[in-house]
């Protein structure tokens, strides 16, 4: 039966005893604790699961570990959540990880939730009143600040069915993951099953995940395939965006698979030690210099990052600016993607923010553009960005680029470039595979092509024009094959220049030769037309002429391309004339003595010695007036 409930991923946060994990036992039955240890010492060490389902939503709970040592745990649950259940406990009020979990989850950008006044079965009817005033006073100002907030107790169930009330509401106002983007699972624990092997699980934070599908395992770049999937708790055969996922997998041991590895669309994505960033400081954080170095949370992956601030050499407390982050380890992220960054040590939550860039350059002194830049990847719109990222790629912007640098899907990408490519913004110089440059840098290949043609006729004014290959090259290697391809194919339609074959030229451009090179060219001629079949050797000819070597050879050039002369060898020239008088006494011999002919009857014929015979009869073969046949020519 189809399920049309929508999945929602509930995420608690509080601080340490404050009654997380009792509160998701006592609303799905599941308690979250599952490891020995946590058992034994009644804490909560590592990220917890379970399920819930109520008329039209799917909950998938994640219950967190509130003690300060664990928050990288936390941060690694904290990832995926659509509503937050914040748990504050009425005996003991706001304390550090209240803060700081929210801290964390308003940097991660949830957007709504619930506040539980957990253990209210301890406290008077004063204190719980006091305890509500102090939440309410805290959260203002914040995305929590309209949230609901409802006294419970795990104890005495009290409370419990608000609870879910409100949760409903919340999920019933989550926006929902979008199903139909790439498939991206952050992982966030990995075993084996005997019989089964590899398991990872994960929130899926976007896309959809079924068997058999081929996915690509991040930063390793092994491609994998998915044997089963389940969502919660039941085998399914697609698992969607916003749920809770298992998920088996082909070919790999567990032992290669850990928590911060990421699964995902194969072939899109790359992963990356260099990311453009906007990065926020909390008030509470101390003043963060350039170059210092933080620990970085992203997804479920936790690593080391340098700060590179552009043109400032600190951030203080509560500001926020443009960063760039150096990794010490390679991860997948795209744009919008939030991360954590926790202070070296002692280890504190410092602030967060969100990938504008996942592939960002190397900062220069010249890139004077990346601030304008980032401010419009951080306004979010589109075809601006495609804009931006083309005027800013001088070789070309391709699809695949497109793709790892932004997530967006193939549809929006041609779309948005046909936009920018309509309005002369930028030039699609190539669409199967897609491939765009600016408008300007576009303009700039056309024109550096006509000169480079115009400057060709004038060095070489004997020549027709310039071969198409050396024209490429002669404009570098940061002119891409695809744009000087479009540039000159937009040149040739708008009739300013011209093709010859392989020879491009100016349109209309002919060769002009000067009076002494003009009687060179007749005196060529005619020492071939005059010989007939019994040619004077090249050298020969070139070497009486009045016009130095290099230019003689040109002159040659010219009559053999307008075909005046026939080269037969590398070292023996005809008239055309001379051929096709060769031609017609073929016909005439065939005629009247027969359609063969021999060698020595091919001399008598033409009276020209073997010397000359044979390469005029390999031609004739060639050029199929004759075919050889034993030692003898069939006339054809
Ligand atoms: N009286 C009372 N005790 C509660 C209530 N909720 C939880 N407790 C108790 O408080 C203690 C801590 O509860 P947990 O649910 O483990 O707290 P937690 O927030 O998950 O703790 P960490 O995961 O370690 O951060 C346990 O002994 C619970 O039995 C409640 O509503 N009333
Ligand atoms: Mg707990």
């Amino acid at each position: 039966m189809a399920d049309f409930s929508k999945s929602v991923i509930v995420g608690t946060a509080g601080h340490i005893d404050h009654g997380k994990s009792a509160l998701v036992e006592a609303l799905t039955g599941t308690h979250p604790d599952r490891l020995e240890e946590e058992k034994r010492r009644g804490i909560t060490i590592d990220l917890g699961f379970a399920f819930l389902a109520e008329t039209g939503v799917r909950f998938g709970f994640v219950d967190v570990p509130g003690h300060e040592r664990f928050v990288s745990n936390m941060l690694a649950g904290a990832a995926g959540v659509d509503v937050l259940l914040l748990v504050i406990a009425a005996d003991e009020s706001i304390k550090p990880q209240t803060r700081e979990h929210f801290d964390i989850c308003r940097l991660l950008g949830v957007k709504r939730g619930v506040v539980a006044i957990t253990k209210s079965d301890l406290v008077d009817a004063d204190t719980a009143g006091l305890v509500r005033l102090e939440i309410e006073d805290y959260l203002r100002g914040s995305f929590l600040e309209a949230a609901p907030i409802i006294p419970v107790s795990a104890k005495t169930q009290a409370g419990l069915t608000e609870l879910k009330q409100a949760l409903l509401a919340a999920a019933e106002q989550s926006a929902g993951r979008d199903v139909a983007r790439y498939f991206r699972l952050p992982i966030d624990r990995a075993f084996a099953i005997k019989g089964f092997g590899a398991v990872v699980t994960g929130t899926l934070i976007s896309g959809s995940a079924g068997s058999n599908d081929e996915v690509e395992l991040f930063p390793t770049g092994q491609r994998l395939r998915i044997r089963g999937v389940q969502s919660g708790g039941a085998a399914v055969e697609r698992a969607t965006a916003g749920q809770r996922t298992a998920i088996n997998l082909a070919g790999i041991e567990h032992s290669a698979l850990r928590r911060g590895m990421v699964l995902a669309t194969p072939g899109k994505f790359r992963a990356t030690r260099r990311m453009d960033t906007r990065l926020e400081l909390l008030r509470s954080s101390p003043k963060m210099k350039h170059r210092s170095r933080v620990h970085f949370h992203a997804g479920t992956c936790e690593t080391v990052a340098e700060l590179v601030f552009f043109g400032q050499k600190e951030l203080a407390p509560g500001q926020s600016a443009f960063a760039q982050l150096r990794l010490q380890d390679e991860v997948l992220v795209l744009p919008g993607d939030r991360f954590i960054v926790r202070q070296f040590s002692p280890v504190t939550t410092i602030g967060g923010g969100v990938v504008l860039d996942p592939l960002a350059r190397r900062p220069t002194v010249r890139d004077t553009g990346r601030a304008a830049f980032l401010e419009i990847l951080e306004r979010g719109e589109g075809t601006e960005i495609l804009a931006a990222m083309t005027e800013r790629a001088l070789l070309g912007l391709h699809f695949e680029e497109i793709v790892a640098r932004t997530g967006w899907l193939e549809a929006e990408i041609r779309a948005a470039a046909k936009n920018l490519a309509d309005s002369g913004q930028i030039k699609i110089v190539s669409t199967e595979p897609l491939n765009l440059v600016s408008g300007r840098v576009f303009e700039e290949v056309r024109q550096r092509i006509s000169a480079r043609v115009e400057k060709f006729h004038k060095e070489n004014p004997l020549l027709p024009g310039i071969l198409r290959e050396d024209l490429r090259s002669s404009l570098g290697r940061r002119v891409r094959p695809e744009t000087f391809r479009a540039a000159l194919e937009e040149l040739l339609a708008q009739k300013k220049l011209e093709t010859q074959g392989e020879i491009i030229k100016r349109a209309g451009a002919a060769i002009s030769l000067d009076p002494e090179e003009a009687r060179a060219k007749e005196q060529i001629e005619k020492a071939f037309a005059v010989a007939g079949l019994a040619v004077p050797s090249v050298k020969e000819v070139l070497g009486k002429l009045p016009v130095e070597a290099r230019r003689a050879e040109k002159i040659l050039q010219i009559l053999l391309r307008d075909k005046t002369l026939v080269r037969v060898t590398p070292e023996l020239i005809f008239h055309r004339d001379a051929l096709a008088q060769l031609r017609d006494r073929l016909v005439t011999y065939k005629k009247s003595k027969g359609g063969r002919i021999s060698v020595p009857g091919f001399k008598e014929l033409t009276g020209i010695t073997r010397k000359y015979a044979i390469p005029l009869l390999e031609y004739l073969d060639r050029e199929r007036v004759t075919r050889r046949a034993g030692d003898e020519r069939v006339i054809l």
